[in-house]
This record gives C-alpha cells, structure tokens and sequence, in this order.
C-alpha cells in the first residue's frame, strides 16, 4: 500500500512539474517554425476568392473541423425545453434596474438540469436594450452583493475547498467575484447584463460525462464520441440556451445579445459565438490556448498541457495533435474567422504569459482577410499595438497591463466596442 502511494506521488509529482506553468516556454526565439492552415484556401485547395465559397464551402468547412478535432459536436436546441422567471424586481440596486432570475428546465426522459439566468436590465433605458451575455466562475450571486440574488445549490468547486458538503453557496460567498463585473456601470452606459452560473451547465471537473448537460444525452452511459463534445462546448450549449430565452424577452434587443467570456470561459465564448450566428458581438478576455492564441506557438499553455491537466474540456480528438500539433487541420485565428463579419474583440493582458498575448493578437491579425472578404475594415493595425491602445475595428484588440483578469479597464473598451458597433455611438 505505502509503495502504491509512493508510485501514486511520483507520478503525481513528475506530471505536475512536466505541465508546470514554470517549465512553459516564455521566449519568442525558441517558438519552433510553424505555417498556419490558410483560411481562405478549402481542403480540396479551392482558393476562396468571393463571399459565396466562403459562406456556402469554407466556412462550413472550418466549423466542421473545429467540432470533429477540437470542441466536439454539440446537440442541437432541445426539444423539451421550458422557463419560468422565478423572480422579477423594479426596483434592484437603488433603483437603477430591473433584477429577473429565470430557470430554464432541460428535461429528457428521466433525467432532467436546470440552469439560471440571472439578468439585469437599465430602469432608465428605453427597452429593447442590447444585452451583455456571460457565464461566470462562482455562481450568479457571486457577481454582485445584491442580497436578493438567488444563492446556487449546483455543485461549487469553493464549496469542497472548505469543506462544505452540501451543493449550496454559503452566503459569505455573495458577491465574491464581483471585481469581475461592474454591474451599474454596464446599466448606467444602457446595456443589460445576463449571466450564468457554468457549472449549472456541467461542473468543471473530469467525471466521466456523468453530470451536467452531458448526463442528459449520454444517459446509456456510455461517453460522448471522439469527436463530440467536452465541457467547452456543453458550456456554449448553455449559451445558446440562454439566447433562446433572451430572443423571448421583450426587453431586450435581440439582435443585439454580446456574448463574452474571460479565460476558458473565453474560449468557450468565441466558440459560443462561432457556432451561434446569433450572437451580435463575441468577446474574449485572456482567453489563452484554446481560445485566441494560436496552437502552434506553443508559448506559454500548450495543447498537450491543457489536454493533460484539463481532460474534459475539449473532444478526445484533440488529444490526437498532443505531441504533433502542427498536424492541426486548424489553429485559433480560424476560430476568429468563423464569426466574421460580426464584430470581434480580444483582450489580452501583459503579465499573462501562459495565455501567450502575442499569439491572441496574431490570431486576431490572421483573421483579418476573412473579415476584408466580407466588407469589412477587419483588423485597423498590422504590428501588435503598445498597451492600452485599444482598436476598435471590426476586429478589435487592446493589451493592458497587469495580469490574467478582467478589470475595469477591459469592460469600458468592451463597451467603447460595443457602442461602436451595436448602438452607432462614435
Ligand atoms: C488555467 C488554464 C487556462 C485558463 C485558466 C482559467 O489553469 O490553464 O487555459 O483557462 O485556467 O480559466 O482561469
């Protein structure tokens, strides 16, 4: 038994030094040759030279890929789905909004998740308003001290660090995340907030597809296909779920619904916004590997790393390009491309090496033909711009200073962006 132990933590103990973000390459010099896949050339080599093959052959084409080797397919919009707002208040946060909370129900025979939208809309508005829409880390009532806010009884990865058994947030937990979110300042510039809870989705942790959305559609047990999806694209899911709900709410302008997300809920945002042409404007904040960095940089987080530490993010296919990811029929500015010619915006951050800034910018510029093919600016600069010079192209890209966060800085450029494009606001 000591010996089985003795294995377990040399194992444990290598593996973790292996993937350590200390042992992650840092410098531009060493990052091995690499060509990208080009956007606007199709597999059977057709160059792309109008918006038709673009729209009808290769965009198809890339999304494919993305869901077959990266994300994993994702079912489509359920067909028993119902929601009931649970609560409404005219007159939350002094009076500046309008709080709702409403419950979306997934059923499917036996099994059945709920998932919350906790939304906030400007009372000074003139409805329809546009909507910011994000998942969060901690839970709905983690974004802001508001008392009424509902508290999360999903499962919590704060509750099992202390030692909390049961599902539910303790109330210390209110607003712990708020930093993150500077709700009266979303409503007092005319935009509503909606937000939901990740985990209300699928937990984040490796179980095996055992809960979650994923527990509705694998119900024989058995886990999804190589090529169908990990929690990234469960998370998406989520997002669009929430859209079908958005689109029925009058108050809001559906044709203005901003999906946005910070870290591996950024990946899962410019995913999200991919896949979902209903998404007006996508958002992705530090959004690392798998996100806006490009794959084959192999600066800072890397494919193998994130397949290793972070098993149920992606689809078992990915894993496939671990030690080879040059073979990738696709890297992260194709990503950027399939939301074109909607508006783009990557936000990086200088001290967050392991999200590889550089190469989050190099996707956005890669993306840039795409974005030309169809009538837009695309991205305004070609070298990577000085910090806090945001630019607010179709493609837009700022870097700031400090580290892996979302601050306030990073919302006002998202809502400068957003003014620009969405409401006509210079
Ligand atoms: C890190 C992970 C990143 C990023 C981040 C986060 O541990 O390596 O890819 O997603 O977590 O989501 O905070």
């Amino acid at each position: 038994m000591i010996y089985k132990i003795e294995i377990f933590f040399i194992v444990f103990i290598s593996v973790a030094s292996v993937f350590s973000q200390d042992q992650a390459n840092y410098d531009e010099s060493l990052i091995p040759e690499y060509t990208l896949p080009d956007p606007l050339e199709c597999a059977d080599a057709t160059p792309v030279v109008n918006k038709k093959i673009w729209l009808k052959k290769r965009r198809p084409e890339i999304l494919r890929m993305f869901e077959t080797f990266v994300y994993g397919r994702m079912p489509g919009k359920p067909k028993k789905s119902t929601f009931e707002v649970t609560s409404t208040a005219a007159d939350a946060l002094g009076g500046l909004a309008t709080r709702k909370e409403i419950t979306l129900y997934f059923d499917r025979t036996q099994k059945h998740i709920n998932m919350s939208i906790l939304l906030y809309l400007p009372n000074n508005a003139d409805t329809p308003v546009p909507c910011f829409l994000g998942l969060n880390f901690n839970g709905n009532h983690s974004i802001h001290t508001d008392p009424d806010i509902t508290l999360n009884s999903n499962w919590m990865r704060n509750n099992e660090s202390l030692g909390i058994t049961d599902h539910k947030a303790p109330e210390f937990s209110r607003g712990e995340s708020a930093g993150r979110w500077p709700v009266e300042r979303i409503l007092q510039r005319g935009y509503a907030l909606a937000t939901v809870y990740c985990g209300d989705i699928d937990p984040d942790y490796d179980d095996g597809f055992k809960n979650g959305v994923h527990a509705l559609y694998h119900q024989d047990g058995l886990p999804p296909g190589k090529d169908e999806w990990g929690t990234i694209s469960a998370w998406a899911w989520g997002l669009s779920r929430a859209m079908d709900y958005l689109e029925r709410d009058r108050d809001i302008d559906k044709k203005r619904v901003i999906v946005l997300g910070h870290s591996r809920l950024g990946k899962t945002a410019l995913w999200a916004g991919a896949v979902d042409e209903r998404f007006a404007l996508v958002i992705s904040n530090n959004s690392g590997c798998g996100g806006a960095a490009l794959s084959r940089r192999e600066f800072g987080e890397t494919v193998k790393r994130i397949n290793t530490v972070f098993p149920h993010w992606f689809c078992d296919n990915f894993n496939t390009y671990n030690d080879n990811v040059n073979a990738l029929p696709v890297d992260q500015h194709m990503l950027i491309a399939l939301i074109a010619p909607r508006p783009v915006y990557v936000a990086s951050a200088e001290d967050d090496k392991w999200a590889d800034p550089h190469g989050e910018f190099l996707s956005a510029l890669y993306a840039d033909p795409v974005y030309r093919l169809l009538d837009t600016d695309g991205l305004a600069v070609t070298t990577w711009p000085c910090l806090d010079m945001p630019v607010r192209s179709t493609i837009g890209y700022h870097i700031r200073p400090g580290k892996h966060d979302v601050t306030a800085y990073d919302w006002e450029r998202f809502m400068d962006f957003a003014d620009r494009h969405l409401t006509g606001k210079k």
